[in-house]
């Protein structure tokens, strides 16, 4: 029967996708922009990477703009990244350019699904594995489980290095210092907080602190800014794009 050949081809897809990523170089928890520009240049590098992403559009804050206003804007040290990925780019100012958003989040899952990503929507990132005081892998649940607050058990995959690119919420730092009593590498050794907006500086932090936050655990985009108390930025994305680069090219080299 065609409706049952049809059911059938997606379960086998499907759990073949999900026992390939059992294994990975590289989970991505969260798939917002500095994430899928991270698994570009990972899987372009040859680089087994998994992005996990709850919801069931992958994209993150891309496509909504500046409140609700599709455009999005970026500075020149962006467009190597865009020209690369063929992403159009209007200039409009000293060192300003805008993006249509939905050009940029199409572009930017289109590009990292080609490049070999594996990425799972639908799959939320609710815990870590944590041995000898390395993060070691993630525990992950179904979305509409962990919405219905149903009581049903997760499943774990495990990576050479996982990363929180979770956005604004930092949601996998705060489990990891939630459940753990330990210390991650900030000033502090607790995640510093988001600070209030300050573009160049918002954009700056964030690069410079997009890398490895506790042995095995990483961070990027939103969540490298909000984890060492930077500013947010709003909706210059040139920071996300940056940050997903530099991410790739230290776990190219580590992982
Ligand atoms: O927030 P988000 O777009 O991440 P980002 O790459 O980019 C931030 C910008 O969009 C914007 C900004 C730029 O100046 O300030 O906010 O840092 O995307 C984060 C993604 O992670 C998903 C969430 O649904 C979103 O798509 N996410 C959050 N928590 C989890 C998760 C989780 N526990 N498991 C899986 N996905």
């Amino acid at each position: 029967m065609k409706e049952v050949e049809i059911t059938e081809i997606i379960i086998r897809e499907y759990l073949g996708s999900l026992l390939r990523a059992l294994d990975s170089d590289v989970i991505i928890a969260g798939g917002g922009p500095s994430s899928l520009v991270a698994g570009y240049y990972l899987a372009k590098a040859g680089k087994k990477v998994t992005i996990l992403e709850r919801k069931l559009s992958l994209g993150g804050g891309t496509w909504g703009g500046g409140m609700g206003f599709k455009y999005v804007i970026l500075e020149e040290n962006c467009l190597p990244i865009l020209q690369e990925l063929n992403i159009n780019y209007t200039k409009k100012g000293e060192d300003l350019y805008a993006v249509d958003s939905i050009a940029l989040a199409s572009g930017l899952i289109f590009n990292a699904v080609k490049a070999g990503a594996e990425i799972f929507n639908l799959v939320s990132v609710e815990d870590l594995v944590v041995k000898d005081n390395r993060v070691k892998g993630v525990v992950v649940n179904a979305s509409p489980i962990e919405i219905a607050r149903l009581h049903v058990d997760p499943i774990t995959m495990k990576a050479n290095a996982v990363v929180d690119a979770t956005g604004h919420d930092l949601e996998v730092v705060k489990v990891l210092l939630k459940k753990n009593n330990l210390k991650i590498f900030t000033e502090t050794g607790d995640i510093v907080g988001e600070r209030s907006m300050d573009v160049e500086e918002g954009e700056r932090i964030t690069l410079e602190k997009t890398g490895e936050v506790f042995p095995g655990l990483y961070v990027a985009g939103m969540a490298a800014c909000a984890c060492f108390g930077g500013p947010r930025m709003g909706p210059i994305f040139g920071g996300m794009l940056l940050s997903g680069k530099k991410l790739a090219e230290i776990l190219v080299e580590k992982v």
